[in-house]
């Protein structure tokens, strides 16, 4: 099992990690990426599925035309673990592939 992150840890693994940032009132982290238009927020959204079904870690998200929001937590033990981070890590390298940061 993976272990949560202490606060000091995800305070420094979040410094590398653009635009993401702690979750108010819960032990989680969150970014909302902004796109062109529906199609590459949508394109985003299947390119970030493929990684996160096959590292078995997957995100709470919601799609609203061009923005998704992304929550990230490690539901198997109630918080951030380095799994959330790698995730984080690999959404954002997405993200660059449409233009966004
Ligand atoms: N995703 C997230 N975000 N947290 C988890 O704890 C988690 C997951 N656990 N995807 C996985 C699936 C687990 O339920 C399966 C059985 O491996």
């Amino acid at each position: 099992m993976v272990e949560r992150l202490s606060a000091e840890a995800k305070k420094a693994a979040l410094w590398e990690l653009a635009g993401w940032s702690e979750l108010a009132g819960r032990e989680a982290i969150a970014k909302t990426f902004v796109f062109k238009d529906f199609n590459e927020a949508f394109g985003f959204m299947a390119r970030a599925a493929l990684v996160a079904e096959k590292s078995d870690h997957h995100p709470e998200w919601k799609n609203v035309y061009k923005t998704v929001e992304v929550v990230l937590a490690t539901h198997d033990v109630g918080g951030v673990t380095k799994r959330d981070i790698d995730l984080a890590k690999a959404m954002n390298a997405i993200a660059r592939q449409f233009g966004v940061n």
